[in-house]
């Protein structure tokens, strides 16, 4: 199947064209390269060096004879060439990564919050809105967050995708509607991953469009099967205070020495799934048995939930360190149910999603291990605080860091 992946060089992105080109897939990666700008600019670097988009796809080629192509466009604002690409290269399916996607990014300045809606909404209007011009059989599997729901108190399961719900008019006529419940994000990011569910419907029910979209946990690890194969196409891995996801910066603070740092009780919970499943769970979406239709298919993308405290708890255990809970520089619940429905990538064959406790935390402590003496104790500390005064963080300055063929961001 030819696939356009957007945001094929990201920490979601890279894995997932590598996996889908291993499965045989004639693979596009479309990307402007913001993640190592931003990187760059907030001078937070992955632990793991990155080499260059050119320099993996080399690697992949003369490792592996499959051919990945590569187009550097800033989809959110360059719609024309947008369409052109798509044409030209004609994809049966686009999986569509291309965002930014920290919380903690989006809430650090009125600016950066600007640009992740921008970004986010405005990438994926153009992808829709070319799909429809070009050829509105093509499959688009989006990536959207599980956290789009938010996290307060439910006497309820949450389910996934729509469901029916009954009420009584002012004549006492019993009536019923199927919708969503209703989105409750914490973030701007979250946010604009909820504003993405109303544009996907827009376009599913105006324009008939085959639209997956897949509410994914917090993503944790770093390596798949194919990124492990050698270092040119290691992923990336963040640890820092913005684009460093829990368990992955719980694991760094371990093995520096550092406590570990819980926001608040702890006792938030969370969905969790690792990156290996990830792009499983994403050729899953691919290759299910879907038509265009006036709705859009929403799957639960989560392996299983967690409370902080209890994923602190499993790296103290396993690397016997102490664990400290700071003022959580969030403003969000510390406590609440969580119940999410899990079942469509069940019914698509994938019983076995890996959990945090299954020896896979090895592997990030692995990857930790390896890249010790990189290690920025500077960035651990959330310096990022919402919900509390409006943010103000100033303008970030670009800056570009290359050692030989190495660029790290
Ligand atoms: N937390 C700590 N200590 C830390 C870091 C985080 O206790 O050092 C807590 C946070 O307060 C929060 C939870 O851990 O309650 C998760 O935080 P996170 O930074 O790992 O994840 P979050 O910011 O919620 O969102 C991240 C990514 C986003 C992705 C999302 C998945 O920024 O890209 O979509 O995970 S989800 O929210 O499940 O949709």
């Amino acid at each position: 199947m030819k696939i356009i992946v957007t945001g094929g060089d990201g920490f979601c992105g890279w894995p997932t064209a590598l996996h889908l080109s291993s499965a045989g897939h004639d693979i596009l990666i479309i990307d402007n390269l913001s993640r190592r700008s931003i990187s760059t600019a907030l001078r937070y670097e992955s632990l793991t060096p990155i080499h260059s988009i050119h320099d993996r796809i080399k690697k992949w080629h003369t490792l592996t004879g499959k051919k990945i192509q590569f187009t550097q466009l800033d989809i959110a604002n360059d719609y024309t060439l947008l369409l052109e690409t798509i044409k030209r290269f004609d994809p049966t399916c686009i999986v569509h990564l291309a965002a930014q996607r920290s919380a903690p990014y989006s809430m650090m300045s009125v600016e950066a919050g600007n640009y992740t809606l921008h970004n986010n909404v405005l990438t994926t209007n153009n992808v829709l809105s070319a799909i429809t011009a070009h050829n509105r059989q093509i499959k688009l599997v989006h990536l959207g967050s599980i956290g789009v729901y938010g996290y307060e108190e439910r006497a309820y399961e949450i389910p996934e995708g729509k469901t029916e719900f009954s009420s009584i008019d002012k004549n006492n006529k019993p009536y019923s509607v199927s919708a969503q419940i209703p989105l409750n994000p914490t973030s701007i990011y979250h946010l604009s991953k909820s504003q993405l569910t109303s544009l996907l419907n827009f376009y599913a029910q105006n324009y008939n469009l085959n639209i997956t979209d897949l509410y994914q946990g917090i993503v944790w690890g770093t390596q798949t099967r194919e990124t492990k194969l050698a270092c040119e196409l290691s992923n990336r891995f963040d640890y820092d205070e913005i684009y460093g996801t829990v368990l992955n910066r719980f694991v760094v603070q371990a093995q520096s020495n550092m406590p570990i740092t819980v926001y608040g009780k702890g006792e938030q919970t969370r969905a969790f799934i690792h990156i290996q499943d990830t792009v499983r769970c994403i050729e899953a979406a691919v290759n299910a048995n879907t038509t265009p239709c006036n709705d859009v298919e929403v799957i639960h993308q989560i392996a299983e939930v967690r409370t902080v405290k209890s994923v602190a708890s499993h790296v103290a255990k396993l690397i016997d360190i102490e664990i400290s809970h700071i003022p959580n520089p969030r403003d969000e619940a510390e406590k609440h149910s969580y119940e999410l429905e899990n079942t469509k990538f069940k019914q698509l064959g994938l019983n076995n999603l890996a959990s945090i406790g299954d020896n896979l935390l090895d592997e990030i402590q692995n990857v930790v291990n390896k890249h010790l003496h990189l290690i920025d104790k500077t960035c651990i500390a959330p310096k990022v605080k919402w919900g509390k005064t409006v943010p103000q963080q100033p303008a970030l300055k670009p800056v570009r860091k290359t050692v030989g063929n190495v660029e790290f961001g």
